[in-house]
């Protein structure tokens, strides 16, 4: 592999067919390009659905990278292996037999129409923030400034959707008597 390169995330998600056998293919086919190692795989971890309940348990994973490709380049070899183990690209969140995001490329911000990264909502899910804590507790997320062991934290078990029509979702830290309840209140009623 070409120097230098860059460490980055990628999210395992299947929720259709033989899951473990997608994951497991995803892993193999990222191990085949020459411009990417894979460093670390997490474990297979059974998630509720998150967004649409009606749907089957996915199984999550995050792998570790290590690629010479800049960000675009390891995206477009990503959507590569998803189209070779047969996702459609149909309706958002439609169930699928495998999805690969791009969670983190080294400390890179890019907010392009196709290409968010940060992944735009990764620092809400637990099934993404459980493995990366694990994997890279010191890492720091490079828009919030905040470790994946903090993040992670801070979802604790849950799955949010962050969806600018809905209620948002705030949490509020501090010691006991500093006014975080007084603080709550003010920001309901606002
Ligand atoms: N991915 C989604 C929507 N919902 N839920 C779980 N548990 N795991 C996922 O990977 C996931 C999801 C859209 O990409
Ligand atoms: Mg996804
Ligand atoms: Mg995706």
């Amino acid at each position: 592999m070409a120097s230098p390169t860059t460490v980055a995330y990628v999210g395992l998600g299947s929720n259709l067919g033989d899951r473990h056998a997608h994951l497991n293919d995803a892993v193999a086919l990222m191990r085949q390009s020459k411009d990417v190692e894979v460093t670390r795989v997490s474990e297979f971890c059974e998630t509720q659905p998150l967004g649409r309940a009606e749907q089957p348990m996915y199984l999550n994973a995050v792998a570790e990278v290590q690629t010479s490709l800049n960000a675009r380049a390891l995206f477009h070899c990503l959507s590569g292996i998803e189209d070779r183990l047969g996702r459609r690209r149909c309706e958002k969140w439609a169930s699928r037999p495998i999805d690969l995001d791009l969670l983190l490329f080294g400390n890179e911000v890019i907010c392009e129409p196709d290409l968010v990264v940060p992944h735009e909502a990764m620092h809400l899910r637990s099934f993404v923030l459980t493995p990366l804590a694990k994997m890279a507790p010191k890492g720091t997320h490079p828009v919030l400034k905040t470790t994946m062991t903090d993040l992670h934290q801070r979802v604790g078990h849950g799955n949010f959707v962050r969806d600018v029509h809905k209620p948002q979702l705030i949490s509020i830290a501090g010691n006991i008597g500093v006014g975080k309840s007084t603080l709550a209140e003010h920001l309901a009623k606002a």
